[in-house]
């Protein structure tokens, strides 16, 4: 990865004069840090117009999204579809798809002095997101939204998206690359992370799962969200019921089996991905049969025997991989995720190796549910 320089937090006034890019109603009143992403910076800008009340602006990680016009691209394309979509057959109930703002002069990012690159995006109006489940009916709702995205954009060809981040959930690669890593490392030893590199030795053939069946053709390439973790599915206040799914930066040709591995190993944690009580963390087999049983409220007609066959392979590979890519990240001294202290991603990639035990000790459990849902 290419070293650049560090870069600073823009100041409020920085900040409001870069939202001022983007075509907006009313004043800027606040604006805040949003979300917890671990790649681009977000913040939320409240305005003082009843009919546009938010906006989301961001800075686009360029060190991890190389060609962000490429993703702006996509989302555009994406959108366009989605809402052709939604319009020919309106759903029984309320579903959104955040919309890219162009700026004053009709652009759909923003680059600052220093080459920053800079986007804005529509708020879901009355919506929030949640870290964890907190119960089956919002577990439901994450698998219906999945189901909901996947359903949106199964007729729009994998081809017309492009590729924004080459090599994204492709294990094998993410096992490379920590080979090479590993070799070169300076960081010091501990017990976690011992523990954390006995781990991935004791379960590299596991890797090739999901793009050995790509490959024998067993799994089509599709269109995935690439990001489905619980915290991307926004939730109406006023209903509870999910409304959107945000975050389409890595909308892109894939294999939706990332996508439902990735939406599972995010529910099923109660603990949360963040938790520095790693030893607690388990997979939660219950809300795993709630988000599939709304997943497949939407998704079933388009799953095939195939599709079925390789769930579980999903769920614990894209736990094992996260793990792995955080694991990665810090022995190359934290250089992709953005970290709080030195020693944060080696927390994560303890809280998702735990994750992935939990799984293994549940596979039984986990393919009966799966069978029993068919
Ligand atoms: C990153 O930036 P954020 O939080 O939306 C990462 C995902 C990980 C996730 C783990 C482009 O997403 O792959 O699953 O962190 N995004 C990228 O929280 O690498
Ligand atoms: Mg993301």
């Amino acid at each position: 990865m290419p070293s650049e320089p560090v870069i600073s937090s823009p100041s409020r006034d920085q900040l409001v004069a870069i939202a001022d890019q983007f075509a907006h109603q009313g004043n800027i009143t606040r604006l805040q840090s949003f979300g917890s992403g671990n790649i681009n910076d977000t913040f939320l800008v409240v305005l003082d117009d009843a009919n546009q009340t938010h906006l989301v602006l961001q800075r686009i990680n360029t060190r991890v999204f190389q060609q962000p016009h490429l993703i702006m691209q996509n989302m555009r394309t994406f959108t366009r579809h989605v809402a052709d979509r939604l319009q020919q057959t309106p759903p029984d109930r309320r579903w959104e798809v955040p919309q890219v703002v162009l700026t004053q002069t009709g652009q759909d990012y923003w680059q600052d002095g220093d080459g920053q690159f800079w986007r804005a995006i529509s708020f879901i109006a009355g919506t929030e997101s949640f870290d964890t489940m907190h119960n089956p009916e919002q577990a439901r709702e994450v698998g219906y939204a999945l189901g909901m995205f996947h359903n949106l954009i199964s007729d729009l060809p994998p081809d017309h998206l492009a590729d924004t981040l080459e090599g994204f959930h492709i294990t094998p690669r993410y096992l490379q690359q920590y080979e090479a890593v590993a070799a070169k490392t300076t960081v010091d030893q501990c017990p976690e992370l011992s523990y954390c590199q006995q781990f991935v030795h004791d379960r590299k053939s596991l890797a090739v799962v999901l793009e050995l069946a790509k490959e024998q053709g067993k799994l089509p390439l599709r269109l995935m969200h690439g990001d489905p973790k619980v915290n991307n599915v926004m939730f109406d206040i006023e209903t509870g019921k999910a409304a959107s799914v945000v975050d389409l930066d890595t909308v892109k040709p894939g294999l939706i089996h990332y996508d439902i591995g990735d939406c599972l190993r995010s529910s099923c944690n109660p603990a949360g991905e963040e938790t520095e009580q790693w030893e607690t963390v388990h997979f939660e087999p219950e809300l795993c049969r709630s988000i599939l049983q709304g997943y497949l409220s939407v998704a079933q007609e388009f799953l095939t025997e195939n599709d079925y066959a390789y769930l579980f392979d999903a769920i614990r590979l894209i736990t094992f991989e996260l793990g792995l890519r955080f694991l990665t990240d810090h022995l190359a001294g934290n250089v992709y995720f953005k970290v709080k202290h030195t020693h944060h991603n080696l927390a994560r990639a303890l809280v998702q190796f735990r994750l992935t035990e939990s799984i293994e000790a549940q596979e039984t459990t986990i393919r009966h549910l799966i069978r029993d849902l068919r």
